[in-house]
């Protein structure tokens, strides 16, 4: 990594129910995420967290306006996300950010989105995170980043810090896919998006799916986003997490994949997201996400 780091916690919890992934940020800097990165030759800096409006634990878990659960919360601190991950690329700095629930691709990807006309994602997830207020089961914004990112779903959220689209289907890769609604199944097929299924993983192998996705992305954009959501790995691996699914990527998969991305030097902004150390054992999940980050930040074996 040429480029220096900027570390960015962004401690929502605001586009799903469970209290405790605010709080994913600091379970992760816990486990020496900074030293850690540091120690393979990384300049690495530690922003601290966005601001988040404070929790109203009462009706955290149940409010949901038009099926939006707390859309004023999730847009005022997207807003102060995007406006940080805006400054680190305009700075010449690569953004790290740590999360926190989903929700918050939406304000990394429109801090981003100036910076770029044709940003490339890889979605590395259990879930598709496609669906609006209409396709949603639930109603939690943290499974609906990306349909807003492509311009679909509430105006709020797509003009988000930014009017208009902030990215192209044809630019987006969904890995480890295992659980999508019926909605976003629709678009997935209506808009061509390419989707490696868990089933794809396991007929072609991590690695050909990764070669696949660098190699369809490549030449077409001017940067490729890494948005990895801990339950796209298998919830033996990744137990701490809000939604998981089973049947998921091994973190020896993981580990492939990310020494892939690592070698390739492709990625030009990386987030975590998903952790909750409330739902974990022993912040297990918090140390695979430190784990995770040093193979994609460079650690080698030999
Ligand atoms: N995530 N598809 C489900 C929903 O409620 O829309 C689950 C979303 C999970 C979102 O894990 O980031
Ligand atoms: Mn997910
Ligand atoms: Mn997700
Ligand atoms: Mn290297």
């Amino acid at each position: 990594m040429d480029k220096k780091v900027k570390l960015i916690g962004a401690p929502s919890c605001f586009g799903q129910p469970r209290l405790g992934v605010d709080l994913g940020p600091d379970a992760i800097r816990y486990t020496n995420l900074v030293g850690r990165i540091k120690s393979l030759n990384v300049d690495i800096k530690d922003l601290g967290n966005i601001e988040a409006e404070k929790i109203n634990v009462e009706i955290h878990s149940k409010e949901k306006n038009d099926n939006l659960r707390n859309l004023e919360e999730v847009i005022k601190f997207n807003e102060k996300l995007a406006k940080q991950v805006d400054e680190v690329v305009e700075n010449g700095d690569f953004p790290f950010i740590i999360g926190g629930d989903h929700s918050i691709a939406l304000g990394t990807l429109s801090g981003l989105s100036k910076h770029y006309e044709n940003l490339g994602v890889i979605w590395y997830d259990a879930h598709g995170d496609l669906n609006d207020s209409k396709t949603s089961p639930s109603g939690n914004i943290h499974g609906m980043p990306l349909a807003q990112a492509l311009g679909i779903g509430h105006e709020k959220l797509v003009n988000l810090y930014e009017d208009g689209v902030k990215i192209k289907p044809e630019n987006v890769v969904l890995i480890g896919v295992r659980d999508l609604d019926e909605g976003e199944i629709e678009y997935i097929k209506e808009n061509n998006i390419l989707c490696f299924t868990m089933d794809d993983v396991a007929r072609l192998g991590i690695g050909r799916v990764m070669e696949e996705t660098v190699s369809y992305l490549k030449d077409k954009t001017d940067g490729i986003h890494l948005s990895l959501d801990v339950d796209g790995l298998d919830p033996q691996f990744t137990p701490g997490t809000g939604t998981p699914v089973v049947n998921g990527i091994t973190l020896r998969e993981t580990n492939q994949a990310l020494t892939y991305l690592h070698d390739q030097d492709v990625i030009s902004s990386f987030e975590i997201v998903e952790v909750n150390p409330l739902l974990d054992e022993k912040n297990k999940t918090a140390e695979v996400a430190t784990y995770i980050a040093e193979v994609f930040f460079g650690k080698k074996y030999l």
